[in-house]
């Protein structure tokens, strides 16, 4: 990925959600010197990359105003750019967007692609960084609405595919895109399960791969089990990980999970084996 290192193996984006209410850590990294703790910890635990952000984006969720967003963030990136670790910044807004460039982010995750913000293609053009493309289908408040697809595989590829065209349309370099299936997002369960079955199809996109399925609903409902109820998102990172372990298998070129540890050592199996299959077929 032009801009970023390049790592031989899955990356590992650890989250770091500044928010009150996000739906599986919120509130707990509130207070910027807690949340610059916990972006350091993440790093110590094997993530990559950190990716802030300052909204939350659960279902159903309200939008923040840009100052408070802006309070949120900047001085988390900014301490923890300073402390030498690669930062992302997960935003809608491209004013949040080019103060975390400038304050040392080198990475922009939008979670509308660029849609949110007429602003935040030409920025992130000028700008000159990574820009994750994810699939959405509007705004958190009533996504759960346009939940609705005949084949979620091909239209989430072709909806990206109008991202990405998008962004490349506005500058962006398409060397510095990635791609995200955006799990959970106007999605149910099933067709989470579907994305995550069918990953190899997102490669057709030709850019590398971001997969999010951190604690989210999908893996709450497979625990479930028939007619049970979803442990609580704290209690998914077991299955985060076995995620983990298939997309770096499918050869996604980062996952973005709360809990670092499992997904770390989930990405460095899988390039082992890869490893091993590459000596195994020269045998
Ligand atoms: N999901 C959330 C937030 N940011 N960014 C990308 N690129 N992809 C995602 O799927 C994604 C994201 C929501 O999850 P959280 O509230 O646990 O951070």
């Amino acid at each position: 990925m032009a801009g970023l290192p390049e790592w031989d193996r899955c990356a590992v984006m650890g989250v770091v959600n500044v928010t009150p209410d996000s739906f599986s850590d919120g509130g707990k990294w509130f207070d910027t010197d807690l949340a610059v703790k916990h972006g350091l910890d993440l790093v110590a635990a094997g993530a990559d990359l950190v990716d802030v952000g300052g909204e939350s984006t659960r279902p159903g969720a309200a939008r923040v105003d840009e100052a408070e967003e802006l309070r949120r963030v900047i001085p988390v990136v900014r301490e923890l750019a300073a402390a030498g670790a690669l930062v992302s910044v997960d935003t809608m807004r491209a004013a949040v967007a080019e103060r975390a460039v400038a304050a040392g982010a080198r990475l922009v995750n939008d979670v509308s692609g660029g849609g949110a913000d007429p602003a935040m293609v030409p920025m992130v053009a000028a700008a000159g960084v990574p820009f994750v493309v994810m699939h959405w289908r509007g705004r958190s408040i009533d996504m759960d609405n346009r939940a609705v697809y005949a084949d979620v595989v091909g239209e989430v590829v072709a909806e990206l595919r109008v991202g990405l065209e998008r962004a490349v349309a506005g500058g962006i370099d398409p060397e510095r895109i990635v791609v995200d299936p955006g799990l959970g997002f106007a999605k149910d369960a099933g067709h989470d399960l579907a994305l995550v079955a069918r990953l190899s199809a997102l490669r057709e996109l030709g850019r590398p791969l971001l997969v999010a399925a951190s604690r989210k609903r999908f893996l709450g409902r497979v625990l479930a089990g028939d007619g049970g109820s979803p442990p609580p998102a704290r209690e998914r990172d077991a299955a985060t990980a076995a995620v983990t372990a298939i997309a770096a298998r499918e050869g996604a070129w980062a996952v973005r999970v709360h809990e670092v540890r499992a997904s770390a050592d989930a990405v460095r199996v899988a390039r082992a084996i890869e490893a091993a299959e590459t000596t195994a077929g020269a045998l």
